[in-house]
């Protein structure tokens, strides 16, 4: 495992210690996603491949939907794998009971209690609202299922109701209590008084889900965890409603980083998150942490020679480590150093001076267009006035 110890601070700012797991939603609030559907091999596909990471909890889907999702969702479960199988379930037993049909270990039992959302949504009084949850949590409870208990719009729900809620959750048996922070309102300060302040009240433990309408929500997951939240949300690639929610592998690269979490098989995200993008349909930006395409791309002159003697220099982790490749970029800012390397790599032995007759063309080429592929450099180098021994195809 890599040595993140060069960073004192990792030591000096007494990382608290994290006891997590880590439920993925990405094929229940991932799909919620405007325009993304995902067929149902497509989602036994992203089932599996989560087990593979070893996320403990699959958040397989909101089975009331369709008969179709019910059957996909079953599908999942008859795969018997060692993630523990969710779905999402409306505060009303005949959600529970289609769980039970699909035979999940685990029913998150959801109602809005904020306000606004009772107000304008649920049409509901608060104690209507919180009636039919406990009885849909008590019910599912009698059927021995896990039960989450989850607030929907929390971070925006009056702080006195919400610890009453999940005292009362605990009474009613479930065994965790959710924070959603449904429109991703939070901040990583914010979120790690919001759930110092909930472990006060239950002995249950407490889940965290974020939203990243405002760009912070693997931040605040980690300060929810930080703070003793013990499960985490995430989605692969961060999609979901709207801004989407916690990048999964955003989210396992950070704690093996900052915790030491080194139990999930990372090298499965990059290839897990291609999937992804291939069957949403949603790509990923180039700068995108971990997974996109630049994450360990180099072109400067500067970073390019830095990296070839040692990675760590431009690079935090290993782009094995998350199943990725170093990718050495031609252009603009390319170096000597780097067109050495990479036209030895091609087959070539060119010397000191054809390398910085090279580099100058390069670097004209380059001011004109975009990187400069392999054929293109291939071309360059021909079109030197001096005598390569071509290396072959
Ligand atoms: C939704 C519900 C939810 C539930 C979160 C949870 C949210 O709006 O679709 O399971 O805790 O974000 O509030 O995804």
């Amino acid at each position: 495992m890599q040595d993140y110890s060069v960073n004192q601070f990792l030591k000096l700012a007494k990382t608290p210690k994290i006891d997590i797991e880590v439920c993925d939603v990405t094929l229940r609030d991932g799909e919620q996603m405007p325009g993304v559907v995902f067929r149902a091999d497509e989602k036994l596909e992203i089932a599996i491949r989560l087990n593979e990471v070893g996320v403990e909890i699959i958040e397989a889907g909101f089975p009331v939907v369709s008969e179709a999702e019910k059957r996909a969702v079953q599908d999942i479960t008859n795969l018997g794998l060692d993630s523990k199988i969710s779905v999402l379930s409306r505060s009303v037993p005949k959600d529970v009971e289609v769980a039970l049909d699909c035979d999940v270990d685990m029913v998150s039992v959801f109602i809005a209690t904020s306000e606004l959302h009772l107000k304008y949504k649920l049409h509901m009084t608060c104690a209507e609202a919180v009636k039919c949850a406990f009885e849909t949590v008590e019910f599912a409870k009698d059927h021995g299922l896990i039960v989450r208990f989850s607030a929907e719009d929390a971070t925006r729900t009056d702080f006195d109701l919400l610890k009453r809620l999940y005292r009362k959750a605990e009474e009613y048996r479930a065994d965790y209590v959710s924070i959603a922070d449904t429109v991703g309102i939070m901040n990583p300060r914010t979120t790690g008084y919001l759930v110092s302040e909930i472990k006060k009240e239950v002995d249950i433990p407490i889940c965290m889900h974020c939203h990243d309408d405002l760009g912070m929500a693997l931040a605040n997951t980690l300060a929810a965890a930080e703070a003793g939240a013990k499960q985490l949300h995430t989605t692969i690639n961060g999609i979901g409603e709207r801004s989407g929610n916690t990048p999964l592998e955003e989210l396992l690269v950070a704690l093996r980083v900052h915790h030491d979490v080194d139990r999930y098989d990372t090298t499965k995200l990059t290839p897990l998150s291609k999937l992804v993008q291939s069957c949403s349909g949603v790509m990923m930006p180039k700068n995108k942490a971990v997974v996109g395409e630049n994450a360990f791309a180099h072109e400067s002159g500067i970073h390019v020679a830095a990296v070839l003697e040692e990675p760590r220099t431009y690079e935090l982790y290993s782009p094995e480590m998350v199943g990725s490749a170093r990718r050495i970029i031609i252009g603009k800012h390319t170096g000597a150093k780097a067109l050495k390397y990479i036209t030895k790599k091609m087959g070539y032995d060119l010397k000191k001076d054809e390398i910085c007759l090279l580099a100058e063309k390069v670097k004209r080429c380059s001011e004109f267009k975009r990187p400069i592929s392999c054929d293109e450099l291939r071309r360059l180098i021909h079109d030197l006035d001096i005598e390569v021994v071509y290396p072959g195809p």
